[in-house]
């Protein structure tokens, strides 16, 4: 479908994937809305697209979780970025590998609260104008961790796979709507995530990548780009993207 000139906006687009999807849309004309808390990165992202494709872009820095703060912020939108064509719900996180007993309960809070109080909070803030104007298109960027659960990930992969039935949900509360959803489920993707992870930890970040190819984060910009540039009679439920060598979240084949 015709994307020139959609109004996209992208949780957690100062970095990795989110940041990627938000230069993918920005480079088929799309006027994009950039997310996240930290303003220094989301405006190196808006003067990148700014630099390379020239359109439109807008920022508003707020906290997921904080459902009064994203209220404000969508309602502080002008006029003309008001009709919100797509939303990806990407801001997410990991913090730690820790066993279900043993973990910290306030990193998993946050996890929690992040990865599946915020992605409902913004589709429950967007999704009703879209359902009134009678378009458009919610992306949650799931994880191959909500298909089944790995050692340590326990309560990462609780969230993702809620994403999962949050997206399925929708999909099924939408069906008499032209609205999509899709939920991408990516594997492992380079970015800032381990970092995250291991609390800033370079060295055990860094292995989480060695001895493959992992994907890149502007792989599953294209993903993403491509279920929302399909048709509109074609919906992309699910995808699962996976490094060409890797199998499952536990089955990676290294060359170390
Ligand atoms: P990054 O750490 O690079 O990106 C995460 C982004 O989310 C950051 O820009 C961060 O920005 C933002 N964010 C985190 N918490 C909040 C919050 N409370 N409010 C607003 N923004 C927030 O990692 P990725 O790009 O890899 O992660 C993006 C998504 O992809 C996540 O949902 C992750 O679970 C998922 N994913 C990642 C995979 C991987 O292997 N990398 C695989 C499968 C899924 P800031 O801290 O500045 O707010
Ligand atoms: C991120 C990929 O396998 O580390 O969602 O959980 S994994």
């Amino acid at each position: 479908m015709d994307m020139k000139g959609k109004t996209v906006l992208i949780t957690g687009a100062g970095s990795g994937i989110g940041a990627a999807c938000a230069l993918r849309f920005a480079s088929e004309g799309c006027r994009v809305i950039l997310n996240g808390r930290n303003a220094g990165r989301l405006a190196e992202v808006e003067e990148e697209i700014r630099s390379r494709f020239g359109t439109e872009t807008l920022t508003l820095r707020f906290d997921v979780r904080d459902r009064k703060a994203a209220e404000e912020a969508l309602g502080s939108l002008p006029d003309e970025w008001r009709a919100i064509d797509v939303l990806v719900n990407n801001a997410g996180l990991a913090l730690g590998l820790d066993k279900e007993h043993e973990g910290n309960l306030d990193d998993w809070e946050t996890v929690i609260d992040t990865n599946i109080k915020g992605t409902l909070a913004m589709t429950r803030l967007i999704v009703p104008g879209m359902v009134e104007r009678g378009r458009g298109h919610i992306i949650n960027i799931g994880s191959i961790a909500g298909d089944a659960a790995y050692p340590g990930g326990s309560v990462y992969c609780a969230t993702k796979a809620a994403v999962k039935a949050l997206s399925d949900g929708l999909r099924i509360d939408l069906v008499d709507t032209p609205l999509r959803v899709t939920d991408i489920k990516p594997g492992q993707v380079e970015t800032d995530f381990s970092m995250v992870r291991f609390h800033g930890d370079a060295e055990r970040a860094a292995r989480v990548y060695e001895g493959y190819r992992p994907l890149e984060a502007a792989d599953i910009a294209e993903t993403v780009w491509f279920a929302a540039s399909m048709p509109e009679h074609v919906q992309i439920a699910e995808m699962l993207v996976l490094p060409t060598c890797q199998a499952t979240a536990g089955i990676i084949h290294k060359e170390l």
